[in-house]
Parts: C-alpha cells; sequence; structure tokens
C-alpha cells in the first residue's frame, strides 16, 4: 500500500498514573480529571491496579482479600505483577495506541514502595518484574497524592464505615508514615516523571494543582501541535 492510501495512526495517547497512601483521594481526582480531558475532546479512560482488566480482576480479589499475604510479599509481588501484566497487554497498550489517554490508579510505584520499601521484597526482583510487565512502557506522568497520614486514614474510615477493612487498610499508622516517605522520596528521585501535589485541600483546589502539574509536565508546544492535529 502506498504512503498516500494508508490510514492515518492517530498520535499516541498519554498515559497518566496516580500515587499515594490510603485516602489520598486518587479516585476522586482520576475521575474529574477525565471529566475535563474528555471535555477537552481528548479521548480519555480510567483504570486501576491491582485489577483493570477481566483476568486482573480476578487476581486483585485475591490479593485485596488478604489470601494471598500468608505466602509472603514475594509471592504478592508476583501476583501483582501478574495482574499487571493481563493489565498492559489487555487495556493499557491498546488504548494508547489507539491515541486514547489512559488514566491508571496505581501502577509499578505501587509495587516498589508497598513490596519493595514496606515489604522488603529485594529491588532486583522488582526490577525484574518491571522488565516482564511493562517493558520499555513508562508514565508520562505519576501523580503522587500527598497528604498527612491522619487525614488520609480518616477520610478512608469515612468512606469504608463499618465494612470489614481489606490487606493493606488494616496497616498501622506506622506503615503509612513509612508509605508517605517512600513516596516522597520517589517523586524526588524522578521530577521529570513524577509531580508531588499537596493533597490536603478541598477537592477542587486539589484537581486545580493536578492541571497545573499536567501542564507542566505535558503541554509543551509539541504537545498541543500534536494534540490539535489528532
Ligand atoms: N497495591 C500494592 O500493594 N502493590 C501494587 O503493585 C498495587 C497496589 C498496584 C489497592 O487498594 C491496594 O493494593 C492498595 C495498595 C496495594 N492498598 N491500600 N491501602 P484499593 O484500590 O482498594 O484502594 P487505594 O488505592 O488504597 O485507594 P483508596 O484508599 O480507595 O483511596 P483513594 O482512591 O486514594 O481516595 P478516594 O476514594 O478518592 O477518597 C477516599 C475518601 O475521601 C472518599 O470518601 C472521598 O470522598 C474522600 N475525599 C477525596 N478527596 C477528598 C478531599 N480533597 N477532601 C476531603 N475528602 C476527600
Amino acid at each position: 500500500m502506498s504512503d498516500a492510501v494508508k490510514p492515518k495512526q492517530p498520535p499516541r495517547g498519554r498515559f497518566i498514573t496516580f500515587e499515594g497512601g490510603e485516602g489520598s483521594g486518587k479516585s476522586t481526582q482520576i475521575q474529574l480529571l477525565a471529566d475535563r480531558l474528555n471535555a477537552a475532546k481528548l479521548r480519555t479512560i480510567t483504570t486501576r491496579e491491582p485489577g483493570g482488566s477481566a483476568g486482573a480482576e480476578i487476581i486483585r480479589h485475591l490479593l485485596l482479600s488478604g489470601m494471598a499475604k500468608a505466602f509472603g510479599p514475594e509471592t504478592e509481588s508476583l501476583l501483582f505483577a501478574a495482574a499487571r501484566d493481563d493489565h498492559v497487554s489487555q487495556v493499557i497498550e491498546p488504548a494508547l495506541a489507539q491515541g486514547t489517554w489512559v488514566l491508571c490508579d496505581r501502577f509499578t510505584d505501587s509495587t516498589r514502595v508497598y513490596q519493595g520499601e514496606l515489604g522488603k521484597v529485594d529491588p532486583k526482583l522488582i526490577r525484574a518484574m518491571e522488565r516482564v510487565t511493562i517493558g520499555d512502557l513508562k508514565p508520562d506522568l505519576t501523580i503522587i497524592l500527598d497528604v498527612p497520614v491522619a487525614i488520609g486514614m480518616e477520610r478512608a474510615l469515612k468512606r469504608r464505615g463499618t465494612a470489614v477493612p481489606d490487606r493493606f487498610e488494616g496497616e498501622g499508622v506506622s506503615f503509612h508514615e513509612k508509605l508517605r516517605d517512600a513516596y516522597r522520596k520517589i517523586a524526588e528521585g524522578d521530577p521529570q516523571r513524577c509531580a508531588l501535589v499537596d493533597a490536603n485541600a478541598d477537592a477542587k483546589t486539589v484537581a486545580e494543582r493536578i492541571w497545573k502539574a499536567l501542564r507542566d509536565h505535558l503541554f509543551t508546544v509539541a504537545t498541543v501541535r500534536e494534540t490539535t492535529k489528532a
């Protein structure tokens, strides 16, 4: 087929991940950002980890019910990796290839923090699993929502009501403090990819902070040209 009649490939979508501790407001903010991007005519989907594809949702149940906890953090890491592998190949990559923006609630940084920093899984194993599951796929931007632990736990408790805490919600204050520190360290170490956003404010204010971070990181002159051509 000559170049003149080849169907035009849309520009690849952008991949934005959201990270942070419990109750930091990821799900709330992902939805607000998706609404804003869709309104700007940028086709956008939201998804989550663990889960996001049929196979990965089954593994999510295994992990969050606590059934896998007895096997230790290495095995839990392998299960998170298996879920990610399915999610990336079935949902994330096809959407990006079609020019859709993908907003994902948690991704590889969660494994680095929860299983790596807190579970003490060898970083070499974490990196090896990343090579297998995501290859060269790297988020264009990672929003890390930062909130004091007491506030995050209070929000999560309020939302949970009388329901039983899941595998990770059952952890204590010091676990969540270490988590927060680990996320701040990731943001500090990779400022090109990560934006640390102060999430200790009302949802609308946090959404504006995220929009600013997105503009600063992604909407360079080249990106605006590329997306308006699509
Ligand atoms: N995990 C892992 O260990 N390794 C991995 O590789 C991956 C994950 C991928 C998934 O839990 C667990 O899996 C997670 C890490 C582990 N464990 N924890 N904890 P999940 O998907 O069930 O939940 P989560 O990711 O932790 O998110 P969350 O606790 O559900 O919260 P959130 O999404 O960050 O927040 P939210 O649902 O938007 O808001 C929580 C409540 O606060 C809700 O009532 C809101 O209305 C309220 N809210 C939100 N924003 C505000 C503001 N700005 N002000 C006041 N109130 C607010």
